[in-house]
């Protein structure tokens, strides 16, 4: 099983003790202060809702997943707010961007436009398909703010394409520029995928996992749920990503119901992680 790799038997304070970049570093201490390796993914449209989602489930989580085009009536005074609650709950912050395109227009929408991400999102994402210049472009602007980077190397959904040679390849890539790249979506641990070039034994690249859920296998549009066990213990991912699994549908949410979620799947992540370090 992979999550017998090397990494995967670490505490996430011996990684973050030796972590280079500055984002991994804090999302590791984070991690490791707060015992929670619970991702909230708020995907919902509405400025209200998503800020009172994420003042519930901020103390439960290390860190919180935005999508900032889906908010109705986005302004920057939201991501003020978004700051404060980071400050007040101690979280880090991941805007699920999946950036696609060619280095130079990557750059110009991660720095610029409505949302400017780059200015307070402490982690972004991106689809390998472009090839290595997909890093360089996002590099150019996140590196001298300290922010990481994730490549979607696999996806939940049913039929996705990213798998086999297209995910070796995303592997490579990152470890080519593992100064800006501090990990994968993924479903499992990529040590063994691709061409290691470990060589100093000192890869570390953190695996962020969405498609979690304990009372659900899936929904309507090709979403695939697996429980924290599966996804930390065996598999052994470094961090579970859930949100309808805590917010439900969304619209009108039931603060305690919320609160409750959050809590149920930060202890599961929780006692996956120390069942898997045991
Ligand atoms: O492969 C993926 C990659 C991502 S980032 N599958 C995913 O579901 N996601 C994101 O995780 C997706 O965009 C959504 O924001 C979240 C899962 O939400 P849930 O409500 O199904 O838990």
């Amino acid at each position: 099983m992979s999550s017998s790799s090397r990494i995967a038997a670490q505490t996430y304070a011996q990684r973050a003790a030796k972590h280079a970049n500055p984002a991994a570093k804090a999302l590791l201490e984070t991690i490791e202060r707060k015992q929670s390796n619970l991702c909230v993914s708020v995907d919902v449209t509405d400025r209200d809702e998503f800020l009172d989602i994420i003042d519930t489930v901020g103390p439960y989580a290390c860190l919180i997943k935005t999508h900032v085009d889906i908010i109705e009536h986005f302004d920057l005074s939201l991501i003020e707010r978004l700051q404060e609650l980071s400050s007040a709950h101690d979280f880090l912050i991941f805007e699920d961007r999946k950036f696609a395109d060619i280095g130079n227009t990557v750059a110009l929408q991660y720095s610029s436009g409505v949302h400017k991400i780059a200015s307070w999102s402490h982690i972004t994402n991106a689809h390998p398909v472009p090839g290595p210049s997909i890093i360089s472009g996002l590099a150019s602007v996140g590196k001298p703010l300290g922010r990481g980077l994730l490549l979607l190397a696999e996806m939940s959904t049913k039929g996705s394409l990213a798998t086999g040679s297209y995910t070796e390849e995303a592997v490579n890539m990152a470890r080519a520029h593992r100064d800006f790249v501090i990990g994968f979506i993924a479903q499992r641990r990529m040590e063994a995928v691709g061409t290691s070039t470990d060589t100093n034994n000192d890869e570390d690249f953190l695996i962020l996992s969405p498609g979690v859920g304990l009372d659900s296998k899936g929904d309507a549009m090709g979403q695939q749920y697996r429980t924290p066990k599966e996804v930390v213990t065996e598999s052994g991912c470094d961090v579970i990503i859930v949100g309808r699994g805590i917010y439900g549908k969304g619209g009108n949410i039931d603060v305690q119901s919320v609160q409750k979620q959050a809590e149920r799947y930060r202890n599961e992540g929780w006692a996956a992680y120390q069942a898997r370090i045991r």
